[in-house]
Parts: C-alpha cells; sequence; structure tokens
C-alpha cells in the first residue's frame, strides 16, 4: 500500500486530497492518514497542508525496501523480490544463502564485510556507494555463465554513460574505470550443480558519494561524486543498471556468448590495445592486449609476438602507462 501512494503522490505534480487518494486507492481517509504518517516516519519527504492535502517532496534520495520494490515492478516481471539493509557483512554472502528460486535484488546501505574477489575486500561505507547483489537463476552452463560478469560490467557502464555521458571504461573483466581510477566492481559468484547452475549472484559495489579515499584505495579508487557534478540518486542508478542488465542478460542468455556485443564490449575496454602487464598466481607477464572475443576471453601477444587467451579467473590486469 505504502507503495501505491508514493507512486501515486510521484505522478502528481501537485498536492493530491486525502479525499482523492482514498478513492484512488479504495481505503479510508483515515487509512491514508495513518499510512502517511508511517511514511514519514520512514525518512519520506511528504509535506502536508491543510485544504491542499499531501505532496511528496522530490529530491531528497530515499533508499529503502519501498523505494526498491517501486523500481524492480516498473522493470517488469524479471525481479521477484528485494531485500534492504541498513547493514549486512555482504549483499553476496546473504543472496548465497537464499534459499528460494526467484530472482531477487539486494541493496544495503552499508556493508561490513564487503567482498572482492580473490578474498579481497570491498569498502562499502554507510550512505556512500551502491552495494547491491543480484541473484537469478540461469539456464546455463557454468562455463557459459561466466561471461555474466561482462555482460553485468556493460550494464554497469552504459547506465553510467547514459546518466552521466562520460567516458566510464571497462577494465577487462570485472571494473569500472574513469580515468583509469575504479569506480566499480563487480563480484559474480556461482552456486553449481554439476554441469547447471542452481544460482547466480551478481554483486557490483559503486563508490557514489565518497569525497576522498584513504590508504591503499587513494590513488585507485574513485566516486561518481568527484567526476561529475550532476545531481546523484542511487535509485536512479539502480533502476538504469537493471534495467540495461535485463535487456542484455536477455540476449545474452538466448545467444549463450558475447557474440551480440562484442564491438561495444571492445569499445568500452580501457586496456584494448595497450600494453598490460597480468599477475597470474603470483607471475607477472607483459602483454599487448589485443582484443576481448566472444567467449569472454582477453586475446594477448606477448613479448615474444606469440598469441595468448587470458581467462580472468585469477588474473590481475594493470596497465603499464600508470593506470591501474
Ligand atoms: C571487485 O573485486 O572489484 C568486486 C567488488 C564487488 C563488490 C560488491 S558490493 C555488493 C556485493 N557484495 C559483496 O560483498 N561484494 C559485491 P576485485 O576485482 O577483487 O577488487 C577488489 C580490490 O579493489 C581491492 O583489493 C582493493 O584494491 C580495491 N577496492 C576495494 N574497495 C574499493 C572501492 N570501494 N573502490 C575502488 N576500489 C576498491
Amino acid at each position: 500500500m505504502k507503495e501505491k501512494i508514493l507512486n501515486i503522490m510521484k505522478k502528481s505534480k501537485e498536492y493530491i486530497s486525502g479525499e482523492e487518494l482514498s478513492r484512488q486507492l479504495g481505503i479510508s481517509r483515515t487509512a491514508v492518514w495513518k499510512h502517511i504518517k508511517n511514511l514519514k516516519q520512514a525518512g519520506y519527504s511528504i509535506e502536508s497542508k491543510s485544504g491542499l492535502g499531501y505532496c511528496y517532496v522530490d529530491g531528497i534520495e530515499q533508499m529503502n525496501k519501498e523505494e526498491l520494490q517501486i523500481i524492480i515492478h516498473e522493470l517488469g516481471d524479471f525481479f521477484k523480490n528485494v531485500e534492504y539493509f541498513q547493514a549486512i557483512d555482504s549483499t553476496n554472502v546473504f543472496a548465497k544463502n537464499l534459499r528460494n528460486k526467484e530472482n531477487t535484488l539486494i541493496v544495503a546501505k552499508e556493508q561490513t564485510m564487503g567482498r572482492g574477489r580473490l578474498g579481497r575486500q570491498w569498502e562499502s561505507k554507510s550512505d556512500q556507494g551502491i552495494y547491491m547483489s543480484l541473484k537469478i537463476h540461469p539456464d546455463l552452463m557454468p562455463s557459459e555463465a561466466v561471461n555474466i560478469t561482462q555482460v553485468a560490467s556493460l550494464a554497469v557502464a552504459r547506465a553510467l554513460r547514459n546518466i552521466f555521458n562520460l567516458d566510464f571504461k571497462i577494465k577487462w573483466p570485472n571494473d569500472i574505470v574513469f580515468e583509469g581510477k575504479k569506480t566499480a566492481g563487480i563480484l559474480t559468484e556461482m552456486i553449481t550443480e554439476i554441469d547447471r547452475i542452481d544460482q547466480l549472484i551478481i554483486g557490483i559495489g559503486i563508490n557514489v558519494f565518497n569525497e576522498s579515499f584513504e590508504g591503499e584505495l587513494k590513488d585507485k579508487a574513485i566516486s561518481l561524486k568527484q567526476v561529475t557534478d550532476v545531481k546523484i540518486s542511487r535509485l536512479e542508478l539502480i533502476k538504469e543498471i537493471l534495467n540495461e542488465f535485463i535487456i542484455l542478460y536477455r540476449q545474452f542468455t538466448k545467444s549463450r556468448n558475447l557474440e551480440f556485443v562484442l564491438n561495444e564490449i571492445n569499445a568500452f575496454s580501457s586496456i584494448v590495445g595497450k600494453d598490460i602487464i597480468a599477475i597470474d598466481k603470483g607471475k607477472t607477464n607483459y602483454y599487448k592486449a589485443e582484443k576481448i572475443d566472444k567467449d569472454g576471453r582477453l586475446i594477448v601477444v606477448d613479448e615474444k609476438g606469440i598469441e595468448k587467451e587470458l581467462l580472468f579467473g585469477e588474473i590481475s590486469i594493470r596497465s603499464k602507462d600508470g593506470y591501474s
């Protein structure tokens, strides 16, 4: 019901009377009043004026379950559920423990143990970023599903470009960078049964409002706030990312490889055409990155001119020109 009330108020640019709300919602005016009171208590900015009614004051962004529910409904029936946490260890860990078979979106305001790949950490300070996991159940082989990371990277890169019109790049395979610094990272985890996927968890972390970074992230990380003056709404961004993701995901599960977006993935790449350093299980190799192929591999040429294919599993890439 809260969701419906918010929707009606958002659509109406002017004050809407309690009577009109009660008519549209089919509930009593007292019930409307109680819901509005609860919404205000939950932090929504709703103004009431006697004789006029209620008005939702736009621009104050609330991250909460109701708002996220509105988003997933507006995107159709892809996601069935939303979970929202003020603080959680990791949205990916929570997603893994969910036992339902429905596509679920999990979002947190803060993560106390945000995870990166290979046991690394993802700094997830309260209200500074987007920390979310998409739990889905694709009918794909595990070998095909590994490329979902690149599908998700493309969705994030597209969404950022759509909204901010800035030159965000994808650092193969799971980083979104701006001028070489990391704005977002993606961690895909799978739960498999023999040769099929039981569930796939796509964790997306984005630095949004951070004013600065400390320690090892000082020269490595960058937030949206640091690169744009455009007013940022996490909810708008989440919606745009999910929208792009759903479109790409549907195409991907049909084609089962990246052929359909190969040009775009290569054009978005921050390393294609560059000299790179690849660190694989502690060993450092120097290559020139040639292209990303339809199976998500990075095709490189080594110092002897021999072509190689890199699978992303355990590899860290650095650009030789100083970009991380
Ligand atoms: C990633 O790992 O980039 C994947 C990050 C995924 C985070 C999301 S948030 C929601 C979901 N729930 C989780 O628990 N995780 C996912 P990787 O490529 O391994 O990069 C990790 C490295 O990035 C660290 O070792 C740091 O060097 C750096 N790093 C950590 N926090 C960062 C931040 N906030 N911004 C930029 N770089 C960061």
